[in-house]
């Protein structure tokens, strides 16, 4: 049995599964949004990375229905939880080719509609390379910014991008790259390089106006520096590690 078969059995036999992560606004601390992330429950292997099979999932073009279930389990997992956190956030990490999909568009209109959720809800992560490379970026970044939801570039500063597009396309979030907030703590001290370079990249996106968020917070002293730079959003091990939809429904309870 190949992978490519497994992975289509998977989708056909619900072994993928979600786990959320929250994110918090860092003046009050309040729970904003959650991150869905994907993970393939199999029933031998156990709980598979999505590193360990989207990049195949994507060449095979698999990663269309197993995208479109995401969205709807993500969007669905937001109305519910909705009811304890009216204004909940609920990200969703698209991939390149879902982004180069005809009909992403109106898949995103079907699953606001099906589920009712309010579309300032929904947050769509895209990659730097994805807008790149996508010939007519522009174009359905447009029409998705339409229907309302929002829209978020992913791993921001990994993408040895042109800075202009920040300009041109309607983005909301700009979540900068984990290797950024960990390069602050590597050698156990902040290097001063690594400071300016976090602290520029925060001005650069509130100087846009975008909500910036930091992702990968691991250690106190990330935490304080975000703070003390104004970082609007925070994610990571150290608030809260990702967890599946029960125990994060415990957690949201309490
Ligand atoms: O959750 P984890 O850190 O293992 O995620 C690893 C990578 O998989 C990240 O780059 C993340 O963006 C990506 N990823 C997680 N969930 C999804 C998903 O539902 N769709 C896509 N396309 N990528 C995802
Ligand atoms: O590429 P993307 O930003 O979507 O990837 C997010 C991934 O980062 C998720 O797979 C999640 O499991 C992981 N993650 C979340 N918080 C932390 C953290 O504090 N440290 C590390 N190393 N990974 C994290
Ligand atoms: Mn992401
Ligand atoms: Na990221």
């Amino acid at each position: 049995i190949t992978l490519e078969s497994a992975l289509n059995r998977a989708l056909e036999r619900e072994e993928f599964i979600l786990h959320y992560q929250p994110q918090f606004e860092t003046q009050s601390g309040r729970l904003i949004g959650m991150e869905a992330l994907l993970r393939w429950q199999h029933p031998e292997l156990g709980l598979i990375a999505p590193n360990d099979f989207i990049p195949l999932a994507e060449v095979t073009g698999l990663i269309v229905p197993i995208g479109r279930w995401v969205m709807e389990e993500a969007t669905r997992q937001a109305v519910e939880w909705s009811q304890l956190f009216p204004d909940l956030i609920m990200a969703v990490n698209l991939s390149a080719r879902q982004f180069g999909q005809q009909d992403l568009i109106e898949q995103v209109r079907v699953v606001l509609e099906k589920t009712n959720l309010r579309p300032q809800q929904l947050e769509l992560e895209l990659t730097e390379s994805m807008l790149m490379h996508a010939e007519e970026a522009t174009d359905i970044l447009k029409r998705l910014k339409d229907l309302g939801v929002r829209l978020a570039v992913d791993d921001f500063g990994t993408g040895y991008s042109n800075l202009a597009y920040l300009k041109h396309f309607p983005i909301d979030t700009l979540k900068i790259d984990q290797s950024f907030i960990q390069n602050l703590t590597k050698n156990g001290s902040a290097d001063s390089r690594d400071r300016a370079l976090l602290s520029a990249i925060i001005n650069l996106a509130q100087a846009l106006n975008l909500t910036v968020t930091a992702e990968g917070v691991e250690h106190e002293l990330q935490l304080t520096f975000l703070t003390e730079e104004a970082c609007d959003v925070l994610q990571g091990y150290l608030l809260k590690r990702p967890q599946p939809r029960e125990l994060m429904s415990l957690w949201l309870e309490e």
